[in-house]
């Protein structure tokens, strides 16, 4: 079995996971674009997942107009079409709220992070065929979720019992994500990443070194700076050249 399948089956078997647990009631629509965006999924993984990667990025979850288009860990349009020449069609979720329509690749509006993120890695490393030679891109947990007004809230901004069985499945899926992808660094973008991966098994060896980069959204307070902070950050660590 090629790599990229064994790792989409731990994907697999993470959603049947999640599938089982009551969200909490403020939440009113969750997305899952490993299903519905199936096949951008796996056609990123088939391309980029050829093997162990010596560098694995994890952010968060899917934002709304980047990885909840495409499938793609952090995902907006413009990278996944001209950047990394990937097309195809994607489903709708079960339930799609009126806020937050699905369109793939047709949709129209921007994911700051994303472009942010891999404009940056694209610049440092050239192109995508060098960038994946030893970097990879994942996030820790599938889903986005939405209230009945159609905010987008975070992993971390949920309440109640689901917050922290969501944050231990989705743990449990990395530990075998990463054991196959055998990083020796792991960068965490952002801090809640950063806070689970600091629990987790896999990064307790003496081999392997967790970082955090600063979070790409434009939002973060005193983050316009992020293309400089961040080219720094993977400079001053010997990341990407
Ligand atoms: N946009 C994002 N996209 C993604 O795939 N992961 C994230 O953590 C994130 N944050 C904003």
């Amino acid at each position: 079995t090629p790599l990229w399948l064994k790792f989409y089956k731990t994907e697999e078997n993470l959603n049947e996971e999640l599938d089982k647990l009551t969200p909490p009631p403020n939440i009113t629509c969750i997305y899952n674009p490993i299903v519905y965006a199936s096949q951008l999924h796996c056609d990123y993984l088939r391309r980029y997942m050829d093997g162990p990667k010596k560098l694995v990025f994890i952010g968060m979850n899917p934002g709304p107009n980047g990885m909840a288009q495409t499938g793609i860990p952090f995902g907006n349009v413009r990278t996944v079409k001209v950047l990394m020449q990937l097309s195809g069609s994607v489903d709708k979720p079960p339930v799609e709220h009126p806020k937050r329509p699905v369109n793939g690749l047709d949709c129209r509006i921007e994911e700051p992070s994303g472009v942010r993120l891999w404009e940056l890695f694209l610049r440092l490393a050239g192109n995508m065929e060098i960038f994946s030679q030893q970097c990879f891109v994942h996030n820790f947990c599938p889903l986005s979720f939405f209230d009945e007004a159609g905010k987008n809230l975070t992993p971390s901004e949920l309440k109640g019992p689901y917050k922290k069985q969501l944050r231990d499945f989705c743990c449990e899926a990395l530990e075998k994500q990463l054991v196959l992808l055998k990083p020796q660094v792991i960068v965490a973008v952002g801090e809640y990443v950063m806070t689970v991966l600091k629990h987790s098994a896999y990064c307790k060896s003496d081999s392997v070194s967790v970082l955090r980069l600063p979070h790409p959204s434009p939002r973060s307070a005193n983050n316009s700076n992020w293309p400089e902070k961040a080219q720094t950050f993977l400079e001053d660590n010997n990341l990407i050249h």
